[in-house]
């Protein structure tokens, strides 16, 4: 066999694709992507006749995943459960969600020398993945991720592991914020004051959706957790949403973070880092489209309190993310991937531009809700 390609001929890759039985010859591996947590890679296997094949090779990584087998357990757990649903509709199960290739010893997942966990899945052909989306597209995408909610309904919520404890805790986040700041262990406190201000300012914000949850206005449910637009894979034929990925945060939560964090990340024309905030604006257009789209893959589903909090979904949600950013940054970058010092700092303040919309439209957005609901 000539010699595959592996990025910086990384040694552990190698073990790791060494590990599983590949249906054609092993062409390599390639970075693949735009997630900040996990290491994704494309591996290309050419038979010998015929298109290539793909597979997506995923390392987890360990500083956001404590418990990955734990993880996988959940992955199984809601992949065979939406896999029945999915042949029970007629429609493809291996297209409409993910599935797991075994290693050559028959497991589900291969543990590295360093104890990183790793697993390989089918790569979803004739989709696309976006990181922005026109009205339509983003529409779709609402469909689906209402959907994967509805769909999920009836599963088994106490059999789920918690991957990431307090994970949209958004008081713990406040609290960890805080902590951070106080460390400043790089010094880097002392030159982001406005920023810093943002957070304190919003305080009693971050117990809104928790007060709500506390008082059981608002229902735990099966959520995702991560609902960006690049964590939903669009038909190519039907443009549809076809398939949910990165399912590592599904665990119970609340709707109106599923939700809300996809409006974060979808409902603006702008990357997450842009550092021009004059082209960071919250568009309520594709807030509207979004709101259209959930509500119709929820199939009425949603109770009259979790349609009235919404809103605040979107508002916490992008609140919560841009506190992330910014104790990861205050922290020395340990959470998110970086590709330039600065890029937390870039990323936190594109959230807190976006909060300052959605306060000043918040109206207008409730009034949206009420439209469709
Ligand atoms: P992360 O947790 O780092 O965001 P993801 O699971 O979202 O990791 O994967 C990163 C990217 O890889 C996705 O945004 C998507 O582009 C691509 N991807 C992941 N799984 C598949 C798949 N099975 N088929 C096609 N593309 C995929
Ligand atoms: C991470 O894994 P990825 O890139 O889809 C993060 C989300 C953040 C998002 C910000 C497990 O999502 O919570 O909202 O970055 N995922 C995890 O872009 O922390
Ligand atoms: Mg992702």
């Amino acid at each position: 066999m000539s010699q595959i390609f592996i990025p910086q001929n990384d040694p552990i890759l190698a073990e790791v694709l060494a590990a599983y039985e590949f249906p054609a010859t092993l062409l390599g591996a390639v970075r693949y992507g735009q997630g900040h947590i996990n290491d994704t890679f494309c591996v290309i296997c050419q038979p010998q006749e015929g298109d290539a094949v793909r597979f997506i090779l995923q390392g987890l990584s360990s500083a956001a995943f404590p418990h990955p087998e734990e993880l996988m357990e959940n992955f199984i757990g809601i992949t065979s459960y939406l896999r029945e649903k999915v042949i029970a509709a007629g429609g493809d199960p291996m297209r409409e969600t993910l599935s797991l290739v075994k290693t050559r010893d028959g497991k589900d997942f291969y543990t590295d020398g360093s104890g990183k966990v790793w697993r390989l899945t089918p790569f979803i052909e004739n989709t696309d993945c976006f990181q922005s989306a026109t009205p339509e597209l983003f529409e779709a995408s609402a469909r689906a991720f209402g959907r994967f909610q509805y769909m999920l309904q009836g599963y088994p919520a106490a059999t789920l592991h918690e991957t990431i404890v307090k994970f949209h805790d958004t008081e713990d986040r406040f609290a960890k914020f805080e902590a951070a700041l106080k460390a400043d262990k790089l010094g880097r406190a002392k030159d982001i004051s406005a920023d810093i201000q943002f957070v304190l300012d919003r305080k009693d914000d971050c117990s809104v959706a928790l007060q709500a949850l506390r008082e059981g206005k608002l229902p735990l449910r099966v959520t995702h957790n991560d609902t960006k637009l690049n964590n939903i894979l669009i038909d190519r034929d039907t443009r549809e949403g076809i398939c949910v990925i990165d399912l590592d945060t599904t665990m119970p939560g609340l709707s109106i973070n599923d939700f809300g964090d996809s409006i974060r990340f979808g409902a603006n024309h702008s990357k997450e880092d842009e550092k021009d905030l004059s082209k960071v604006n919250f568009d309520i257009e594709l807030y509207e489209a979004y709101t259209r789209g959930f509500l119709e893959g929820a199939k009425g589903s949603l109770t009259p309190a979790e349609l009235e909090y919404l809103p605040w979904g979107a508002r916490l949600m992008t609140l919560e993310c841009g506190i992330r950013f910014l104790t990861d940054y205050l922290d020395g970058d340990h959470y998110f991937r970086i590709h330039y010092p600065e890029q937390n700092l870039d990323r936190c303040r594109t959230q807190f531009k976006l909060v300052a919309d959605m306060e000043a439209q918040f109206e207008a957005m409730a009034a949206v809700v009420r439209k469709y609901a």
